[in-house]
């Protein structure tokens, strides 16, 4: 795959170089280049911003050198029509735009990315970048994605555009050195948390390992660490519960949720109604 990211500030990439990242490029699994967006400058202040039309505080990054910026990384000539091909996420090219008003980055995300052949990653600064930049790239045929890393808000796009290449990287075959670590993991196909982990020595500062992890018993294991995934699940993030399939929910996984206050209908997981379990007198 090749990724090319475009920012003002290129050196907020370094951590790119380092561990699982780093050695896929070294490796030749991923073809990623940091571009500095001055380089596109035809000004003697190098300018890549303006103050926003309509009146406001902050500045707008100029439509004009992001365009010069993402043709090049492209290989696009001016104006021409991209040929989009099979759309990103099947071997296509992809304008990822990172914003604090995108729709939310998600794992769904990161596979659909990890199928493309081309992403580019533009990276705002200052109140965003010229919206006909997005528009532009979308009516020549160019899969863009505006998203967001989080409700919350960072000074750029430079640490999602870190997040999304490292989450994209470790999907790519090869990248992660045992794929069965990408099965049972947070936010992977159970749609659950991942259950605790923990390793020697079996006592440590007088906590003790949970006794059926020593056991040996492998179908006991299995099921103590789904319960424990349903549990986490159910306390941190109800949210993923109520996406739970009913179809893919046991009687054990039905009687730890019950605890919890779930009731599992034909819609999925929903939380019981209080008192609903009582005789009412
Ligand atoms: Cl992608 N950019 C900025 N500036 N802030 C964010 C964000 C992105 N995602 C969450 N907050």
């Amino acid at each position: 795959m090749r990724v090319d990211v475009v920012t003002i500030f290129p050196e907020y990439l370094s951590p790119l170089d380092l561990s699982l990242v780093g050695k896929a490029r070294a490796a030749g699994l991923l073809d990623l280049r940091v571009h500095d967006l001055r380089s596109w400058t035809t000004d003697r202040h190098r300018t890549v911003d303006d103050s926003p039309l309509g009146g406001g505080a902050g500045m707008v990054m100029r439509p004009d050198v992001w365009g010069l910026a993402v043709d090049d990384v492209l290989g696009l000539d001016a104006g021409a029509d991209h040929a989009a091909g099979p759309g990103a996420g099947s071997g296509g090219v992809e304008l990822v735009v990172p914003t604090p008003s995108g729709e939310v980055f998600t794992q769904r995300t990161a596979e659909r990315l990890a199928g493309a052949n081309h992403l580019v990653v533009a990276c705002g600064r200052y109140e965003g970048i010229d919206a006909r930049v997005a528009e532009h790239y979308r009516s020549r045929g160019v899969r863009v994605t505006e998203l967001s890393i989080g409700d919350y808000v960072l000074n750029g796009g430079e640490v999602a555009a870190l997040v999304v290449v490292e989450a994209v990287a470790r999907l790519l075959p090869g990248v992660v050195g045992n794929p069965h670590s990408l099965v049972e993991e947070s936010h992977g196909a159970t749609g659950l948390l991942e259950y605790p982990v923990y390793t020697r020595p079996p006592q440590w500062r007088g906590h003790e390992v949970p006794e059926v992890l020593l056991s040996g018993h492998h179908a006991r294991i299995e099921r103590w660490r789904r319960d424990q995934a349903l549990e986490r699940t159910a306390r941190r993030r109800p949210d993923l519960v109520r996406r739970l399939r009913p179809e893919e929910l046991d009687r054990a996984d039905r009687a730890v949720l019950g605890r919890l206050g779930w009731d599992v209908g034909p819609d999925g997981p929903e939380p019981a109604a209080p008192g609903a379990d009582d005789t009412g007198s």
